[in-house]
C-alpha cells in the first residue's frame, strides 16, 4: 500500500518533483527555544530525554505541530554515537557536549570501536517507531547522523570549537590514523543510518557541520573520501540530504561526495547554489537563522526573497541555514513557516 507521505511535497522535492507547494522545516526546530521544552528539560537531562523514546518522541511532535511543518525529524543527536565507539560522552548544563577521553595521540585511534552492532543506541530505533506511529501519515519523518568528519572534530576537540585547531594538526600530521579513524566513522554511521531506515524514517540527513572550515583540497583529500564511503553504503531508495555548510567553495565536492538534496546555507544564494550543483540535484536551505531574531516583516521579506529565486523550479526544500538559535521567539519560527506556505504555493 502506497502511504501517504510519498506524496507529500517534501518527499517529491527531494526527488526533484514537482509539488503543489514548497515544503519547509526548520533544522533543531525542537530544541531550547520553545517553552515546552524548557519545561521537560526542568526535570529530565538532555541524554535521558533522548534515552526515553516516548519522551523523545513528545518533543519533537509537540514541535510539528505547534509549527506546522511538513516534516518532522527524530529527536535525538549526532553525537550520541560516540558512547558504543567508545567515548565518555556528556552534555553541559548549557545543552554544550563533552567527551571526556578525546583522542590525543595516535595511539588513542586504536581504542575506537566501530559500532559492530546499533543494539546500543537501540533508544533512536525505538524513538523512530514511536514517532512514525504517532505522526501524521502525510508527514515524512527524517533520520540524521553526523559524518565522519564532524563527529572525529568532537572526538579529538572533546567538544565544541572555533578554530579546530587540534583536529586539523592531526588530520596532517598522522594521515594513515586519520585514514582508520574517519573509516570506522563511515562504516559506522552507514550501519546506524541503515537501521534507522529499517525502523521507519522515510529520509535521512548527514550533517558535516564544521567541514566548511577545511579548504577545498583538505575537504578532499580528508573528508570526501570517507564521506562517499558511508553514502555509498547507504540501501538505495531512501533519499539523502548531504548538508556540510560553511564554505560555498566545497559545494562541487560535496555534491560529488553524495546525496540527492543539497544543504546549503544564507553565505552563497540559490540560484548561485543550482548553477554550481547542477539542477538535478534538489537544494534545501538556506535563510540565516539571525533573521528569526528581527521582526515578522522582515522574515515574510526574506522568505519572499528566497522564494522568488526558486521560482517555480521543483526540488526545493525550506530550511534554514543552520539550526535555529536558542534566542529565537517561537511566534518568529511561526511566522517563518506561514509565509513559506503563504508565498510557496506553486501555481
Ligand atoms: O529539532 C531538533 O532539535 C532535532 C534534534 C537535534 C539535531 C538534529 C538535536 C537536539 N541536535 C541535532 C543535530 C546536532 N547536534 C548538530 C548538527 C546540527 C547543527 O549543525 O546545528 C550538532 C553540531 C550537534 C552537536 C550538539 N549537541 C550541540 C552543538 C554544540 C556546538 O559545538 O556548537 C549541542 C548544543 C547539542 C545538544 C543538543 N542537541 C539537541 C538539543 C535540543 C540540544 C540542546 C540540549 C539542551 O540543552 O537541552
Amino acid at each position: 500500500m502506497k502511504r501517504k507521505w510519498e506524496d507529500s511535497p517534501m518527499m517529491r522535492a527531494a526527488r526533484c518533483q514537482e509539488t503543489k507547494s514548497v515544503p519547509v522545516w526548520l533544522m533543531r526546530q525542537a530544541g531550547r527555544y520553545m517553552p515546552e521544552y524548557q519545561a521537560i528539560r526542568e526535570h529530565v537531562s538532555f541524554m535521558e530525554l533522548c534515552k526515553t523514546p516516548e519522551l523523545a518522541a513528545e518533543v519533537m511532535l509537540t514541535a510539528v505541530q505547534r509549527l506546522n511543518v511538513d516534516a518532522a525529524i527524530i529527536f535525538s543527536d549526532i553525537l550520541l554515537i560516540l558512547e558504543p565507539m567508545g567515548f565518555e560522552l556528556e552534555f553541559e548544563p548549557d545543552g554544550g557536549p563533552k567527551i571526556g577521553n578525546p583522542i590525543r595521540n595516535s595511539s588513542a585511534v586504536k581504542m575506537v570501536r566501530e559500532l559492530e552492532s546499533v543494539e546500543p543506541l537501540e533508544f533512536v530505533m525505538n524513538t523512530i517507531r514511536c514517532t512514525r506511529e504517532r505522526l501524521d501519515d502525510s508527514l515524512p519523518l527524517i533520520g540524521f547522523a553526523g559524518a565522519p568528519f564532524t563527529l572525529a572534530a568532537y572526538a579529538i576537540e572533546g567538544g565544541s570549537s572555533h578554530h579546530f585547531r587540534q583536529v586539523k594538526t592531526f588530520m596532517h600530521i598522522y594521515p594513515n590514523e586519520w585514514q582508520e579513524m574517519m573509516q570506522k566513522f563511515a562504516v559506522s554511521t552507514a550501519r546506524y543510518l541503515n537501521s534507522q531506515i529499517n525502523a521507519g524514517v522515510q529520509i535521512v540527513q548527514l550533517f558535516d557541520s564544521w567541514a566548511g572550515c577545511l579548504s577545498g583540497e583538505d575537504y578532499k583529500k580528508y573528508v570526501k573520501p570517507y564521506s562517499r564511503m558511508l553514502i555509498d553504503l547507504i540501501v538505495p531508495g531512501t533519499p539523502i540530504i548531504h548538508f556540510a555548510p560553511g564554505n560555498p567553495v566545497l559545494l562541487t565536492d560535496i555534491r560529488d561526495a553524495g546525496g540527492h538534496v543539497i544543504g546549503i546555507d544564507w553565505r552563497i544564494t540559490v540560484q548561485q547554489a543550482w548553477e554550481v550543483i547542477g539542477s538535478n540535484y534538489a537544494v534545501q536551505g538556506n535563510l540565516d537563522p539571525a533573521i528569526l531574531l528581527t521582526n515578522r516583516d522582515l522574515i515574510r521579506q526574506s522568505v519572499l526573497h528566497i522564494l522568488r529565486q526558486v521560482e517555480r523550479r521543483p526540488g526545493f526544500i525550506f530550511n534554514l541555514g543552520h539550526g535555529i538559535m536558542p534566542q529565537t521567539p517561537v511566534e518568529n519560527a511561526i511566522a517563518l513557516v506561514n509565509a513559506v506556505h503563504e508565498f510557496g504555493i506553486v501555481r
